[in-house]
């Protein structure tokens, strides 16, 4: 499949180095002729395409699996900047616009070259992608026994027997065969959650610019209240530092400090995270380890969407642009897609907005926390209507707080301290949890849940004594 990358871009504004060779040609006085030149002199000028490179050459994929590929152009300028993307096998890979962007569906295991080409001067670069099975065999989302039942029931197959096209998705280590060694890779991976309750889904639920006001009589935040008493909690976690939004949103998605990560609200609020990083994002994880896998991200302040959680996460994204839009989407998301969703995010920025506006824990700060702890009850009410309170994880946090006169980003306990609390089947009620706690740590915690690897070089570390599960 062929797609267009980018629109047709015409430089119209400066002179460029094929126009001064037409100077020269014609005799004419260069400023006469920038006066008076027309725009179809400059559209006979085109600036050529030199090279093409790609963000990514070589990429192992898992079945289903998206991967934004990113093309970039020399000279900056060219003229002609359409691309077309070829696939050597696209029953293997195929190239596909998501989110404006061309974007690898891996299909079956094998082999596959994506090359693009530009339209002028046909100059190419190249991705190699390998295909191979999840270990999510039952493609649920979840690593559960139904996964190990699976390949128990295709074992002692190989390529090209007559069992091959329904047992080959059980061959979860690529060896073209189905035996005692894709048994045991799965048996091991199941051994390390022995013990720790099966969660279905987590829904992480940020209150922009909280801080810990949610313990305060005056914010009557009744809802979070009850979701701490019949869970974990702390009024004392900590923010990363600075204590500004994209550094610490980045870190509880990327598991990292901000100086890792590197993210800033500048960065965000511009560029999709980069693919080629040694930080995915959990989501990306998740969803690259198990493409199956359902998530969903609805935000009021959109660079999340757009800059911390990567299209590479396959998430379903949406902007809500306010607080009651953006729980409104998450609730009726909730009510149709949740109990097949593994992981919720739900971003609510209002009150960061009191507090810029009005002081953070001022009375009118309050207000709208209150108002973000009403909105809480609402996505809390939506779970259990559907019933799906029982095998969900509720994880609450703030980014960070802010001082009376209205700002953030310093290191005072006004600014850093935030509240931290989770709700689950795991969770013994009333727990209380250290103010060794983190906002990064909010990543580990939600991998854990979900049976994701707790990548070696993250910052995040469960909180101690969070989950009661038996060893
Ligand atoms: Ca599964
Ligand atoms: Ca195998
Ligand atoms: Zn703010």
């Amino acid at each position: 499949m062929k797609s267009n990358m980018l629109k047709k871009v015409v430089v119209g504004t400066t002179l460029t180095m094929t126009m001064s060779v037409a100077v020269a040609s014609t005799d004419i006085p260069y400023n006469v002729l920038s006066q008076s030149m027309s725009s179809v002199a400059y559209a006979n000028e085109e600036i050529s395409v030199e090279k093409v490179s790609l963000d990514q050459n070589e990429l192992n994929l898992k079945a289903g699996a998206p991967m934004p590929l990113t093309a970039t152009i020399s000279p900056k300028d060219a003229t002609v900047k359409e691309v077309e993307w070829i696939s050597s096998d696209e029953t293997v890979a195929k190239v596909e616009m998501i989110n404006e962007r061309p974007t690898i569906i891996a299909g079956k295991p094998g082999d596959a070259t994506i090359t693009v080409k530009t339209i002028d001067g046909g100059k190419t670069a190249t991705a190699k992608v390998h295909v191979t099975n999840s270990i999510d065999v039952s493609g649920d989302g979840l690593l559960t026994k139904d996964d190990l039942k699976i390949i128990l029931k295709n074992q002692n197959s190989h390529e090209g027997d007559h069992r091959w096209g329904k047992a080959q998705k059980a061959d979860i280590n690529d060896d073209k065969k189905v035996n005692h060694s894709d048994i045991q890779m799965m048996q091991d991976k199941l051994a390390s959650y022995k013990g720790e309750f099966l969660y279905k889904r987590v829904v992480f639920i940020g209150i922009d610019g909280a801080g810990n006001a949610v313990k305060d009589p005056q914010a009557n935040a009744k809802n979070i209240q009850k979701l701490i008493s019949e869970g974990a909690g702390t009024y004392e976690a900590k923010a990363m530092l600075p204590t500004i939004s994209a550094q610490n949103w980045g870190s509880m998605f990327h598991g990292v400090v901000p100086s890792k990560h590197q993210l800033t609200n500048a960065i965000v609020g511009k560029n999709p995270y980069p693919e080629k990083n040694p930080y995915p994002s959990y989501m990306k994880m998740l969803k690259q380890e198990r493409p199956m896998l359902q998530q969903a991200s609805f935000t009021t302040w959109s660079p999340i969407n757009k800059g911390i959680i990567e299209d590479s996460a396959g998430a379903f994204k949406v902007n809500g642009r306010n607080d009651e839009t953006t729980t409104q989407k998450a609730v009726d998301y909730i009510k149709t897609k949740g109990q097949n969703t593994r992981n919720i995010f739900v971003h609510l920025d209002e009150v960061d907005g009191a507090g810029h506006s009005n002081g953070y824990y001022t009375p009118k700060f309050y207000e709208q926390v209150q108002k973000a702890d009403q909105q809480v009850g609402q996505i809390v009410q939506a779970l259990e209507e559907e019933g799906l309170m029982d095998d969900t994880l509720i994880i609450l946090t703030a980014d960070h707080g802010g001082t009376l006169n209205g700002s953030h980003g310093g290191s005072s306990p006004e600014e850093q301290t935030v509240f931290w609390a989770a709700k689950g089947q795991s969770i013994k009620p009333g727990t209380e949890l250290s103010n060794e706690v983190e906002v990064v740590d909010t990543a580990a915690v939600i991998a854990r849940a979900l049976r994701l690897d707790i990548p070696k070089n993250w910052d995040a570390e469960i909180p101690k004594g969070l989950f009661q599960d038996k060893k």
